[in-house]
């Protein structure tokens, strides 16, 4: 029976395509490697209904598993004494292991702790996915360093863009959270290979100002080792503010000896609290957070005195990259929200410590459906720096509408910033190196929440499994992330298997095909942004325009607009600024166009947009009828529960749809050509 608490670990008793022995010899003691065995034994019983036997020492066992290190697996048992016959042994990667099958023995070694566990929770997913046989060798190291994910989560137990219920952690203004439920958390984040977790919203107010107090670290220390068993570490999201707001000095500016002074103090007093703490995240002067600015100060000098107040305890500042004016004159044509990311970053690259890592959100916007990568990647060679993406679904459909993310991830990943060779996003994954653009990993905004299924729409557990795979390994598809999630948490039968893939991955282009046109951006409703609202941000303050008028929409970003194509490589400044070779799914985010423009299918711009949105809602009703006719194949619960979100998804789309196409009807008189309807 499935169960949507238990997502990707699903009780399901399989024949397993391999001969799993019976006893388990764990040949490392440590705090990851104890859970690393704990998930084996728990993971065989609940895919063999049996209780593998543990010891601690090898005693000429014939057949048996062993879970180790790489290093402290120099044993008679394997093959001319090591463990791999390839170089795979070699890889001192962190975080990385080996999985090795023989017909009678079974080994998993981990290049450290963290490795190990990873191992074990691959081998299990290989054994349920039935992709494990005799002689089988797998050598992993993930591309990324960091994999972590951001809660954006309120002392008062609500979730800043949150559509899954409460706060995991917090209730009331206090530290309230279900060791149990954090396990299972913790578990699910592990499987995928996230690292590290930051646990309050980057957004620091009201009560969450004192989560560096004394009253509440304690809380957070438990939560802390609750975590730590799992392998992750926490960051904290700080207020820039602090040393006024809390600490009652008269300034925060960053350059004050006793601004300075007060962060070391405050750093060694959380420290005391959470001795393996991974550091400070930090949203400085965007959106209404004090930063350095207020003091005349750049963001490096905000952030290298942070970086000086944790580096004594191994810390690290993820410092944000969303800083735009968000007080903007609409009337003002000049200035762009698209370039402000790059031209507050990029002069300052090499001006930071080594322990600040850049959060830099992937697109110059706001993780809107369709926007191009920003150009700070490829171009930054001398600042660490991550790449943030955003599992919870703002502007994606809230959780009602499924949009499946990894398509979207998936054209991230393969991005090319044009400046040099191998350089798409993928191939600049790797640890940081002065002179080189590596990217060292990933941070999302994650989508769970307390609803017993974590994410509300069940299938948008799919995301979250999808973002820690990709993270891992960038240039995993959407295709294979979805096949492999699907068969975990629904299983092979067919043909339920092979739809509810389809689904999934028929999602993203259905929501794309419905929502703002070709990467217009920002047609969605102010604040809660659900649903559509064509000009609900075209006289506000956030920078986000689209200036439609009866003959044309868009903004022009070439040279002789804002400029900001001229923000990338050459090549592809060229790419984009001229119209007939910009990618089209974002040809509107770039340029400035006449509604009779013709795009590559010969139809005019127009009458593209009427056809994506009647599409687009066509593929939201197919995909719910898909779902429909799994009726009698899925557990009642979880059928109902999903198709009343694409009951709801479907009205949504029918929203947009008609919305936006009588919108462009209204402005231009032009009717669409095949004569479907449209409202007036
Ligand atoms: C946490 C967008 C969201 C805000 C969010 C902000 C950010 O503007 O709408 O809710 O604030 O991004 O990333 O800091």
């Amino acid at each position: 029976m499935l169960k949507e608490y238990d997502c990707w670990f699903q009780k399901r008793t399989i024949t397993p395509s391999i001969n799993v022995p019976q006893t388990v010899i764990s040949l490392h003691d440590g705090l990851v490697s104890a859970q690393a065995l704990k998930e084996f034994v728990s993971g065989i019983e609940r895919l063999l209904e049996f209780k593998p036997k543990v010891q601690k020492k090898f005693e000429e066992e014939k057949s048996a598993i062993f879970l180790g290190l790489i290093a402290g697996m120099k044993l008679p048992v394997f093959e001319k004494g090591n463990l791999c016959a390839e170089n795979c042994c070699k890889s001192k990667h962190t975080d990385s292991f080996i999985i090795k099958v023989t017909n009678s023995q079974i080994f998993i070694a981990g290049q450290n702790e963290n490795g190990l566990l990873y191992g074990v929770f691959r081998f299990l997913s290989l054994l349920a996915l039935g992709s494990l046989k005799e002689g089988f060798e797998l050598c992993e190291s993930p591309v990324s360093q960091l994999r972590m994910i951001n809660h954006w989560d309120n002392f008062d137990g609500t979730i800043e863009r949150g559509y899954a219920g409460n706060s995991l952690f917090y209730k009331n203004g206090q530290f309230d959270y279900d060791d149990k439920r954090i396990e299972d958390y913790a578990r699910l984040l592990a499987s995928t290979g996230i690292n590290r977790v930051s646990i309050n919203n980057v957004n620091v107010r009201h009560k969450a100002k004192l989560l560096i107090t004394k009253e509440y670290l304690s809380r957070a220390g438990k939560l802390a080792a609750i975590f730590r068993r799992f392998g992750i570490r926490l960051f904290l999201s700080i207020n820039f503010g602090a040393p006024w707001s809390l600490g009652k000095l008269p300034t925060a500016d960053p350059l004050d000896s006793s601004v300075a002074q007060w962060w070391k103090e405050r750093a060694a007093l959380i420290y005391k609290y959470i001795p393996d703490l991974a550091g400070f995240l930090v949203k400085a002067d965007s959106e209404g957070e004090p930063g350095p600015f207020q003091y005349n100060r750049t963001h490096a000098d905000g952030a290298n005195m942070l970086a000086k107040a944790v580096e004594p305890f191994g810390g690290e500042i993820v410092w944000r990259c969303f800083v735009y004016n968000c007080q903007q004159d609409w009337r003002d044509h000049n200035f762009d929200r698209a370039r402000a990311a790059y031209d507050h970053f990029k002069p300052l690259d090499g001006a930071f410590d080594k322990n600040v890592i850049l959060q830099i959100k992937f697109g110059p916007y706001d993780f809107q459906v369709r926007e191009p990568v920003t150009p700070l990647f490829g171009d930054l060679t001398k600042t660490r720096h991550v790449m943030e993406l955003q599992i919870t679904q703002e502007y994606t459909g809230h959780q009602i509408d499924l949009c499946y993310l990894p398509w979207l991830w998936q054209d991230i990943m393969n991005f090319d910033t044009a400046r040099g060779e191998k350089s798409r996003i993928m191939d600049l994954l790797a640890p940081y190196k002065e002179g080189q653009s590596n990217i060292e990993g990933f941070s999302a905004v994650v989508n769970v929440g307390l609803d017993n299924n974590w994410t509300g729409h069940t299938l948008a557990q799919a995301n979250l499994y999808g973002y820690g795979r990709m993270a891992w390994n960038p240039s995993l598809t959407a295709n294979e992330i979805a096949k492999e999630w699907t068969i975990l948490s629904f299983g092979h039968a067919q043909p339920s298997a092979q739809k509810i893939e389809n689904i999934l991955l028929n999602s993203y282009p259905a929501y794309e095909k419905y929502n703002a046109p070709f990467g217009v951006c920002f047609m969605v409703t102010p604040n809660s942004h659900y649903g559509p609202n064509i000009e609900g941000y075209e006289f506000s303050r956030w920078g986000t325009y689209h200036r439609a008028d009866k003959d044309a929409i868009g903004i022009d970003r070439t040279p002789s607009g804002t400029g900001y194509t001229s923000q990338y490589s050459q090549k592809n400044a060229a790419l984009f600024a001229d119209p007939q070779t910009c990618p089209e799914n974002m040809i509107l985010f770039f340029h400035r166009l006449r509604y009779d423009f013709v795009m590559k299918n010969g139809e005019t711009l127009l009458q593209n947009i009427y056809d994506n949105h009647f599409e687009g809602y066509e593929q939201a009703s197919a995909m719910m009828e898909e779902w429909e006719s799994l009726k009698d194949l899925i557990e009642s619960e979880v059928y109902e529960s999903v198709l009343s979100r694409f009951q709801r998804q479907i009205a949504n789309a029918r929203e947009w749809r008609d919305q936006i196409n009588t919108y462009f009807y209204r402005k231009t008189g032009i009717c669409d050509v095949k004569g479907r309807k449209i409202f007036d």
